[in-house]
């Protein structure tokens, strides 16, 4: 999907709507899925429709250069863009939470030791990230060109392409994503994703 060019379309969920419980509920799950991923499609296509130069960029593409973008479409491609990749990579971050890889493994938990010290470590600085998140935004364990490995908080639906980065994980600290069952409680929501996150086996995948 990542590499798909216009018209996008939405993708399917990788698990049922219900697979994330009780840590995240089916209700959020369609409303996240089926109506705000759908509506930064919708968006994006709509963004594109009068560029056909850049429909034929990927996605990735479209968003690792914004200043290259025409600044008439610049802010809707970077807001609608943006939450298509950011939504397109949460989604597929997140497993049932007895079939997900709660740690890394290999090169990832190499880098992660070599970088934070412990994976444990790892995730009190990355939860630490995700709690100072104000307003709407992800946290994300981006991977950059170097090898290194670093938190970055982005806002808004902002992505760590143009960073010439790429997310290992992240987390959507957006309301949308957790308000339905943890009301005001960001915290006890980032506590219960570490259940239901999943780390790619390999930094190839990214
Ligand atoms: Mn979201």
């Amino acid at each position: 999907m990542i590499n798909d060019r216009y018209p996008y379309a939405l993708p399917p969920l990788p698990y049922a709507y219900n697979a994330l419980e009780p840590y995240i509920d089916a209700e959020t799950m369609h409303y996240h899925h089926d109506k705000h991923f759908q509506t930064y499609i919708n968006n994006l296509n709509n963004a594109l429709e009068k560029y056909p130069r850049l429909q034929r960029l990927t996605l990735e593409q479209l968003l690792r250069n914004p200043e290259a973008l025409p600044p008439a479409a610049r802010t809707a491609i970077i807001n609608n863009g943006g939450g298509v990749y950011n939504h397109y990579r949460f989604f597929n971050n997140l497993a049932p939470a007895d079939e997900s890889m709660h740690q890394p493994i290999g090169a990832i938990l190499g880098m992660i030791n070599t970088s934070f010290g412990s994976f444990d470590r790892f995730k009190e600085l990355f939860t630490k990230s995700a709690l100072d998140v104000f307003g709407s935004g992800y946290t994300v364990l981006a991977l950059t060109g170097h090898g290194k490995l670093a938190i970055v908080n982005v806002p808004n639906q902002n992505t760590v392409l143009p960073m010439n980065a790429k997310p290992v994980i992240l987390f959507d600290v957006w309301e949308h994503a957790y308000y339905l069952k943890y009301k005001n409680l960001r915290a006890d929501y980032i506590k219960g994703i570490w259940n239901v996150i999943s780390f790619p086996v390999s930094a190839s995948l990214l």
